[in-house]
């Protein structure tokens, strides 16, 4: 099989520049840094806000209350009719930036259960049924009104829900039977419909969907596992699908799918290590998609989220404190646990905002 990857500097970037990336995420939040404008693109502006926020939580930095308001404010004004959330004022409602809004909610703390609509930033009633309209009567799901079918939709609709509290309002075991019609009984991972290539993106959003309703059991875990872990190259970066280069926000779709399903230590932490620091900006801040490119928030927050999975989530019981030591002398990941809170596979936002939520997942061990 063609293998496609890169090669990393002797003097690649070891250390974790913590302060650098809280001042990249902050000036990205506050929308006062010109130099990335292609990823400040209105179309993606929602969720550009979730990656940013979520990152600067899992990085224990607070969101100012200026800051904190305006995002408020742009949700309240990217609210549709019909219960949708769009990317930006005056674009269309989509379920993608819904479930971007939604999180950012919660990880803001408002309450999203008041009754009053002068208070309330959304209408959660309306939001319910915008997520309902979109099931199909084979219980997938589509982004929007246009109909375009993917199980990224169905991920994002199930955790929506779940987030809301509202999973009831679903037809949940019929968009699980959907789920499972799009997994690929010859490597075990999932495509974005049925009979598609399998592609870890498209596996963490299966998996998520089938861990929130509770139905893991319905695939074989060792035989994904074992294709998910095949995504990490000689360089340590982890790819999507076979043949294709390493890109560092598979360090959050490879592992937190692994970390679902019980397998993270099936990748070689140190060297997954040595990739993700690698692609940091040391002068700028933030993260790039491989050593050397341009920096962007989507980017940054996978970084921080596979550390954070590496630091809270690796435990590897086949070999000894000792010979974990050896492996560890590239970098000191109990140092990185201190500085970075623990991320929730699932719903990629703060674990402990899940857990405060009583939020259930189901993991395999
Ligand atoms: C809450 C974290 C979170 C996510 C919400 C939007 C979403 C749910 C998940 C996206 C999953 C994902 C990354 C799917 C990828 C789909 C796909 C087939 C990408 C292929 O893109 P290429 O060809 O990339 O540009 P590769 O790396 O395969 O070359
Ligand atoms: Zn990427």
């Amino acid at each position: 099989m063609l293998i496609r990857d890169v090669e990393l500097k002797h003097d690649s970037p070891k250390e974790f520049f913590f302060d650098k990336h809280v001042k990249f995420l902050n000036n990205y939040a506050k929308n006062k840094d010109n130099s990335y404008e292609q990823i400040m693109v209105e179309y993606l502006k929602m969720n550009g806000i979730y990656w940013t926020i979520t990152a600067l939580k899992l990085a224990d930095s607070s969101i100012e209350n200026d800051v904190r308001q305006e995002i408020i404010e742009l949700i309240r004004s990217c609210k549709h009719p019909n219960g949708g959330i769009s990317a930006a004022p005056k674009h269309d409602p989509h379920i993608l930036y819904t479930l971007s809004a939604i999180q950012i909610l919660v990880s803001l703390d408002v309450n999203l259960e008041s009754s009053n609509p002068e208070e309330s930033v959304i209408d959660v009633n309306k939001t319910v049924e915008f997520v309902m309209s979109l099931q199909n009567e084979d219980g997938s799901f589509n982004g929007d009104h246009w109909g375009e079918v993917d199980v990224r939709f169905t991920f994002c609709s199930i955790a929506s829900l779940a987030l809301l509290k509202r999973l009831d309002a679903i037809n949940l075991d019929l968009a699980i039977d959907f789920v499972m019609k799009c997994y690929n009984q010859i490597d075990g991972a999932f495509g974005c419909r049925p009979n598609s290539e399998s592609h870890s993106g498209l596996t963490y959003c299966c998996l998520g969907s089938l861990s929130i309703a509770g139905q893991l059991h319905r695939i074989d875990a060792d035989k994904l596992g074992w294709w998910l872990a095949e995504r990490q190259l000689p360089s340590g970066g982890l790819n999507g699908r076979p043949e294709k280069l390493p890109d560092l926000c598979y360090s959050w779709w490879v592992l937190s799918s692994l970390a679902i399903i019980g397998r993270l230590h099936w990748i070689n932490k140190q060297k997954l290590l040595c990739f993700i620091m690698a692609c940091q900006d040391t002068e700028t801040g933030g993260f790039s998609d491989r050593p050397g490119n341009m920096v962007d928030p989507f980017h940054t927050l996978f970084g921080i989220t596979g550390l954070s999975l590496l630091a809270h989530e690796y435990f590897d019981n086949s070999i000894s404190d000792h010979e974990q030591n050896d492996q560890d002398d590239c970098i000191d990941i109990e140092k990185l646990s201190k500085k970075i809170h623990k991320v929730n596979p699932v719903f990629c936002m703060l674990d402990q905002t899940i857990n405060k939520m009583s939020i259930r997942t189901q993991r395999l061990s």
